[in-house]
């Protein structure tokens, strides 16, 4: 099995071994070169504070995105309920249900296994203005393919639904017609086994190649790549194939989303339909996170999170002005998050408004705040993002 790697590791592998650093072209370099400064945005809430917001979360201060991949120490990092603390040589992956040989696997099996590396980027489906984008991150993941370990306990042929469940449990309340039952539940979300078979999910131990943080759900995760984070289930005790759906809080409640479909949207049209989905394929998205002034110019640099559909483009507009074309970062993977910049000539000072908009090879274009209105829930909400900075 190929290991994937990016163009961008594989060039600073081939930096390292010839030390030629005037070989790096400009878009291998988004970081500061001498001289280059930040321009400030205006549009950051004065007691914003990306660190820690509460004690579950972590976001990404996407100001300070560099390259590629997140730091392990920035990557975002949120959850339920506790973080469980788990003994990595105690730990055993428990695969249960409808297959032919049930079995466990330590840290050290699932190591010892061929491993496949995979840039993946994502964000909570949760992720929005609100957090300035900030519950959104890409990282390199180094794992097992799931559909290897499936194959390896023999896949029963009535199995269609795959359950992942994680050591990390807490209050539930399950409302089942006019009785509510306090419980205690494992956080749990399922793919159909269509979606298991596929190349890409990875029971993953590392990220940029160290062992997973507490927070990032050691020792072993999901890693689903181009579904939205809530599928990458941390801490992961359990395997389960059965043939029902799995209706979990977290799969078939909590992320949920509420849209209207056809006529107006309004509650009164008998045209409109109101929609709930379950949360799963990243939506297409846009997001400017980092201005800078260099030599001239300004560099607006952002990022695009998707499904994985190749980009058709990705659009940059300054106040009135037309959509103009801005340029993919040749180091973006499938799956990773895409960078993408635009050389911004003749910004003039003063505070002005820039936006992005992505656009993929399916013909999905990110829609503004007002075309997204029809969506009643606030998860999934993608869309695009004015920002606001002040040109000195
Ligand atoms: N076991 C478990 N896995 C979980 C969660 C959780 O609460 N428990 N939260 C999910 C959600 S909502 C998101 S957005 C991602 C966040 O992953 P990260 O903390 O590595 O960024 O983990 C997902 N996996
Ligand atoms: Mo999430």
């Amino acid at each position: 099995m190929a290991e994937q790697i990016t163009r961008r590791e594989t060039l600073l592998r081939g930096l390292a071994a010839t030390s030629v650093l005037a070989m790096v072209p400009d878009w291998a370099t988004p970081a500061l070169a001498q001289g280059d400064t930040d321009v400030k945005f205006t549009d950051i809430p004065a007691n914003f504070n990306p660190n820690n917001p509460n004690g579950t979360t972590r976001l990404l201060d996407i100001r300070k995105i560099d390259g590629l991949i997140t730091p392990k120490d920035q990557f975002f990092a949120i959850r339920h309920f506790n973080a469980p603390e788990i003994d990595g040589a105690a730990y055993k992956l428990k695969f249960s249900g409808m297959m032919n040989r049930p079995n466990e696997l330590s840290l050290a099996e699932l190591k010892a296994m061929r491993s496949t590396e995979l840039v993946a980027g994502y964000e909570c489906s949760g992720n929005s203005p609100r957090a300035m984008q900030g519950l959104s991150s890409n990282g390199r993941w180094t794992g097992v393919r799931l559909n290897a370990v499936l194959k390896q306990m023999g896949v029963q042929p009535k199995a269609r639904e795959v359950v992942f469940f994680g050591t990390d449990r807490g209050d539930q309340e399950v409302v089942w017609r006019q009785q509510t039952f306090k419980l205690q539940q494992q956080f749990g979300r399922s793919i159909t086994l269509e979606n298991a078979m596929k190349p890409e999910p990875l029971l993953a131990y590392a990220l940029n190649g160290q062992p997973l943080a507490r927070e990032q759900g050691f020792p072993v995760r999901l890693i689903m790549p181009g579904w939205y984070g809530v599928a990458n289930v941390k801490w992961l005790s359990e395997v389960h194939l059965q043939e029902e759906r799995y209706l979990g809080n977290f799969q078939a409640r909590w992320y949920r989303t509420l849209r209207a479909v056809g006529g107006s949207g309004q509650e009164n049209d008998p045209q409109t339909q109101f929609v709930e989905s379950e949360v799963t394929h990243l939506r297409l998205k846009s997001v400017i996170a980092r201005v800078r002034k260099a030599g001239d110019a300004h560099q607006i640099l952002g990022f695009v999170l998707n499904d994985g559909t190749p980009l058709k483009t990705v659009e940059v507009k300054i106040d009135n002005g037309p959509w103009q074309k801005a340029t993919l970062d040749p180091a973006n993977t499938e799956y990773s998050w895409k960078l993408f910049t635009y050389r911004w000539e003749g910004a003039t000072p003063g505070e002005h408004t820039i936006v992005s908009r992505a656009t993929d090879a399916s013909g999905a274009v990110q829609e503004t705040e007002a075309e997204l209105g029809t969506k009643k829930t606030f998860l999934e909400h993608n869309a695009q993002f004015p920002r606001k900075v002040m040109i000195a």
